[in-house]
């Protein structure tokens, strides 16, 4: 599937509606105030919109990425589960993420000493500077190092480099599409330390079935420890999104590390019990997983 697939005539009468054949027949819609933005970049159609009840709203390719309404929940979980699963983690690479919400999270855990920031498109990290502050932030760490540049190559020239590795990656259409593919998690693999554990966006239940069953397909095949999240993403389609997970050691699904009071009171999604929570799979994906 290619990017001019999606339908980017998506408002009219003062909504948008995000329809894409990767989850067919159904469409999110939310009622759009004004639009701040749109721009063709040179790897996609960017949009900003003042939605009326979800403040401002990300949209890549015609597809939702972010609104200020629930935006916390994906990043907090992104950036805190792999975190908290790691017992000393200090060098991280983020890719994709161009709104800079990931960022933002990895920066309140001060053992960090290094994130190094791979995004494809410039212009996504420009509008997001422009009209997401409260997620570009995250750009503001003196700790983070911005690449320009294909993550799949970036993470080719990297061995042993790495304690977490976040893949926050738009769909396996238009330029995400390389972050999906068994070779990039090869990659990933040879750029983890000893240790080292990944967390990528893995897509969702209900809408994906075949990409979360390929995604814990390579991840189990790789690494020492797979596992998979799913959260509640309101504005993401069929309302929940999962994160892939696989590490070379450490075990993902309970916090290896306590989480101190005053992190734990700047977060409104991730508690130690919801990390968890998260990886208790409904029946029928438990059946899938394991087919
Ligand atoms: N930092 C937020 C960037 C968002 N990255 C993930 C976007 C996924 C959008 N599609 C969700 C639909 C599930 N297939």
């Amino acid at each position: 599937m290619t990017n001019n697939m999606i339908n980017l005539n998506t408002v009219k009468n003062g909504w948008f509606s995000e329809i894409c054949p990767m989850w067919p027949g159904v469409a999110l819609s939310l009622e759009i105030m004004e639009t701040l933005y749109s721009e063709k970049s040179r790897f996609q159609q960017i949009d900003l919109y003042q939605t009326r009840h979800h403040g401002k709203m990300l949209v890549l390719d015609g597809i939702i990425q972010l609104t200020e309404f629930d935006e916390f929940t994906y990043q907090e979980m992104m950036a805190h589960l792999p975190l908290f699963s790691h017992p000393d983690p200090k060098n991280i690479l983020v890719i994709g993420g161009g709104d800079g919400g990931v960022l933002r999270e990895i920066g309140r855990h001060p053992q960090v000493a290094k994130i190094d920031f791979c995004e494809i498109d410039e212009a996504v990290i420009a509008v997001s500077k422009e009209f997401l502050p409260s997620l570009a932030c995250g750009y503001d760490d003196p700790r983070v190092k911005v690449h320009i540049g294909d993550g799949h190559a970036f993470v080719k020239n990297k061995i042993n480099a790495y304690d977490v590795i976040i893949v926050d990656s738009s769909d396996p259409i238009g330029p995400g599409e390389a972050l999906f593919k068994k070779s990039f998690y090869e990659g990933l693999k040879n750029a983890l330390k000893p240790g080292g554990i990944i967390a990528t966006q893995g897509e969702s239940i209900f809408m994906h079935q075949d990409w979360v069953v390929t995604l814990a397909g390579i991840t189990r095949e790789l690494f020492l420890v797979q596992a998979y999240a799913n959260i509640c993403v309101p504005t993401y389609p069929g309302g929940n999104i999962g994160i892939c997970m696989g590490s070379l050691g450490p075990e993902l699904v309970r916090p290896a590390r306590q989480i101190s009071q005053i992190l734990q009171d700047q977060l409104k999604y991730y508690t130690p019990q919801i990390h968890k929570a998260a990886f208790v799979l409904p029946h029928f994906v438990e059946k899938l997983l394991k087919e």
